[in-house]
């Protein structure tokens, strides 16, 4: 199945709060992780071509749940949107249960074939998606690193910038993959559709 033609059939299935109250964990799922306010719900707005599947804000903490959705009728081609990490304002309690449900989530999760790392291109590799890179590799998750809001930044920078990540990953994380985006541009969408296809159904279709 090609996941480009089903993409525009997403619907949403389900909001957890926590990693134990998931549906079951068959088929295939991708997810979607980053730091708070990185534009995790805008990307995949915007891969999908809808303009709020999922709830986005400039308010950082916006999505707090597990929201989860399907491309195809039986739910078993799925994409998950995760809460992000790393806002200040969140206490650290909240921050803890959260760092512990990803890593279950991440761990645990045994239909995930995959995790997009959304970062804010003009900060990418923060200490926590340092940690999320490599709780991944340990888990033995692909990753593809998303370098949002590409539009921001002028072509020197931006091409600087890539240099950099590929520098740093190629140490924490031989074998991750990256590309640029920008959600507000729809820049990138090939890219990161050709990863998730690999990832979901094993082709570039
Ligand atoms: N310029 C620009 N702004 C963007 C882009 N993507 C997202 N934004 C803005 O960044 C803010 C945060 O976007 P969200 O999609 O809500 O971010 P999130 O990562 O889902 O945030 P949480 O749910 O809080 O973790 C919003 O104001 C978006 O409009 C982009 O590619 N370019
Ligand atoms: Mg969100």
């Amino acid at each position: 199945m090609i996941i480009t033609a089903l993409l525009k059939d997403i619907r949403f299935i389900t909001s957890s709060p926590n990693y134990h109250s998931l549906p079951l964990s068959t088929g295939a799922e991708a997810a979607f992780a980053g730091r708070s306010n990185a534009g995790k719900s805008s990307v995949l707005n915007t891969l999908t071509n809808r303009k709020a599947l999922a709830k986005t804000s400039s308010t950082p903490g916006k999505t707090r749940h597990i929201n989860l959705f399907a491309l195809d009728k039986e739910k078993s081609i799925r994409l998950a949107d995760l809460p992000g990490y790393g806002y200040a304002k969140v206490n650290v309690r909240e921050q803890q249960r959260w760092g512990e449900e990803l890593t279950l989530y991440i761990t645990e999760r045994e239909s995930l074939k995959g995790v997009v790392i959304v970062m804010d291109i003009r900060h990418p590799l923060t200490e926590n998606d340092k940690q999320m890179v490599v709780l991944c590799r340990t888990g033995g998750r692909p990753v593809h690193v998303l370098l949002n809001k590409a539009d921001k930044l002028k072509s020197g920078r931006r091409a600087a910038t890539v240099k950099q990540v590929e520098k740093d990953l190629a140490y924490l994380s031989p074998g991750a993959t990256y590309s640029t985006f920008s959600a507000l541009k729809g820049e990138g969408i090939k890219e990161l559709r050709d990863v998730l296809n690999r990832w979901l159904n094993g082709s570039e279709d």
